[in-house]
């Protein structure tokens, strides 16, 4: 299951998620022995998932072949492949199809020409890391490999949509929106094809009309703008969706939207032009049974424990979430920031000069936005975590994020997350200042005290008026500390004791709420999660502690205090 609803009643899909075959490659003599005609004394896994919860896998790291037998009627068909983790060859029958890097975006291919029966799928799966992996060797969770969420054999008959945007503004009344679809459409056919296409909303058909197309030609098609008036908004507390509907003769594409706004107006930002605060959490989509192959129910769970305390928002820290998450977000009315795993200082200065890691990060970028365009829950788009933002070669390469996001984006505050705010020059292209910042954890040069955030909270005032920032909203990203769940202290300055993370916690999310130019926080975070065995100094049990549930979701402390919190501020109207 991709979606929560199906995406097509025309077209023909099946699931290729359920037993397939696999077989480690240590040596990476796969290819040269011709693995990709078909894999002999292969094992059972069950796909989706991740290779490192199999017994004794945990640390392997490299190829890993995976065999399905997949039946068709024949003709054009496209396979989709949700995520694989990280480097994907995929071959059909023992021809190459392709191949895709990138662990958590989405990739396809169109085979045409396909005999009716029984075929081969093979895909080699290999996390291996070097020096223009995403993420680097040096990074806060787990570098796990496999076919990670859904694959799903899709029928093309005539023609076919591939993908429906729809671009939308609204009035200044926020009453009627002016609306268009850009459709990418595609002949599956070897000969022209002619066929009437329409696109509706709701009740609402916004086009209909002919489209001739030659021999597997594929367009991109922008339909006229129309006037939509009487549209219900989707916001926090009534998050009203639209089913959108583009049909061809012989194909269909089913997704959901909602109507809505965000922008900022100085300090404020604005959803459907009324102020809104962040009460928000940093989650990874991950759990130590089931690596980055999110179960579909606890994602329901852990919306459950978010909306429980208090939240309005979620930070998919570091990558693009499942989609599946995200409908349910935006049934939820939960508010969704969504990045790629550009994450911190393993991207070196080095790396952030390096043409192939601008282009893999602008890769992913425009997956991200392909993909999750239509989504109303996703507010932010994140260009990049505690990278090198002091650098020019930073400067750069956020300038051309940015230039895509803002281009192909559609209505979202764009950001990044800087963990040294006071010598950052990318700031310039943020609707939003970001900042991770952990005083009274990490010593950062200061006294190591909760003391130290009221004097960072003065610093990056002066900072912000002198750069002429001040005047941005600015959302407290990450801040945080490790807590040993079950460790407990009467002194409240024992660190990794529940007490501290707690104490912490409560202590920067009033000091933020009361500070004059701040508008939100997403603590640091939802639940422990399993990290890398490079990051050795302060990760015991190779976990990030700073949950404030453990990794299996059961509260610390702080869970307690932050709903009490967060809950006041609700019930401020914050
Ligand atoms: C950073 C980073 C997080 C996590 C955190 C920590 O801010 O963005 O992914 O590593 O630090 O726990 O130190």
């Amino acid at each position: 299951m991709k979606r929560l609803f199906p995406e097509h009643k025309i077209r023909a899909v099946s699931d290729l998620c359920g037993a397939w075959s696999y077989k480690l490659d240590p040596e990476k003599v796969g290819i040269d022995e011709g693995w990709q005609n078909g894999l002999t004394d292969a094992k059972t896994v069950i796909v989706p998932s991740v290779w490192n919860t199999e017994l004794g896998l945990l640390t392997y790291e490299g190829a890993v072949w995976y065999e399905k037998r997949l039946r068709t009627s024949g003709g054009t068909i496209r396979i989709e492949f949700g995520a694989v983790m990280t480097t994907a060859d995929v071959w059909l029958d023992g021809v190459k199809l392709g191949s895709h890097y990138g662990a958590f975006t989405s990739f396809d291919f169109i085979v045409n020409n396909v005999s009716e029966g029984e075929h081969t799928l093979i895909v080699r799966a290999d996390n291996t890391i070097d020096e223009k992996s995403f993420p680097q060797r040096y990074t806060d969770w787990y570098n796990y490999g496999g076919i990670a969420r859904e694959v799903q054999l899709d029928e093309l008959k005539g023609i076919c949509i591939l993908r429906n945007h729809i671009v939308y503004e609204l009035s200044s009344d926020l009453k009627s929106a002016t609306v268009s679809a850009e459709l990418e459409l595609y002949n599956a056919e070897d000969k022209k094809q002619d066929s009437a296409v329409s696109v509706s909303i709701g009740d609402f058909c916004i086009y209909n009309d002919k489209v001739s197309l030659d021999g597997y030609e594929k367009i991109t098609l922008s339909t006229p703008s129309v006037a939509l008036d009487g549209i219900t908004l989707w916001d926090t507390t009534s998050p009203v969706l639209y089913t959108v509907c583009a049909k061809t003769e012989t194909d269909d594409l089913i997704d959901k939207i909602g109507f809505r706004k965000i922008e900022t107006n100085g300090l404020d930002i604005l959803l459907n032009g009324k102020s809104i605060y962040f009460r928000g959490v940093n989650r990874h989509e991950e759990h130590p049974d089931w690596g980055f192959a999110f179960p579909h129910k606890l994602m329901k769970k852990d919306i459950d424990l978010i909306v429980e305390l208090g939240c309005n928002t979620v930070r998919g820290s570091h990558y693009p979430n499942s989609r599946l998450f995200l409908d349910m977000l935006d049934e939820r009315g939960i508010l969704f920031w969504s990045e790629i795993p550009m994450w911190g200082c393993g991207f070196s200065e080095k790396a952030l000069k390096d043409e192939v890691i601008v282009e893999r990060g602008l890769a992913m970028h425009k997956e991200m936005t392909r993909d999750y365009y239509n989504h109303p829950s996703i507010i932010i788009w994140g260009m990049h975590n505690e990278i090198y933002s002091s650098q020019p070669c930073a400067y750069d390469l956020t300038k051309k994020y940015y230039e895509h996001l803002r281009a192909h984006g559609g209505n979202r505050l764009i950001t990044h997350a800087s963990n040294h705010p006071l010598d950052d020059i990318c700031m310039d292209f943020n609707d939003i200042i970001c900042i991770n910042i952990y005083h009274g954890w990490y010593n950062y040069g200061g006294t190591g005290s909760l003391k130290d955030w009221d004097k960072f909270v003065d610093d990056l005032r002066n900072r912000l008026v002198e750069k002429g920032w001040y005047g941005k909203p600015v959302i407290m990203s990450e801040f945080g500390a490790a807590a040993l769940a079950g460790f407990h202290s009467h002194f409240d300055t024992v660190r990794w004791s529940e007490e501290y993370q707690a104490d912490l916690l409560s202590y920067c999310i009033e000091l933020f709420n009361k500070t004059e130019y701040m508008r939100g926080t997403y603590l640091w975070q939802f639940c422990n999660i399993r990290t890398s065995f490079s990051m050795d100094i302060n990760r015991v049990r190779y976990f990030n502690n700073k949950g404030i549930l453990d990794e299996y979701r059961n509260p610390k402390n702080a869970y307690f205090k932050v709903r009490e919190i967060y809950k006041r501020l609700a019930s401020e109207g914050k």
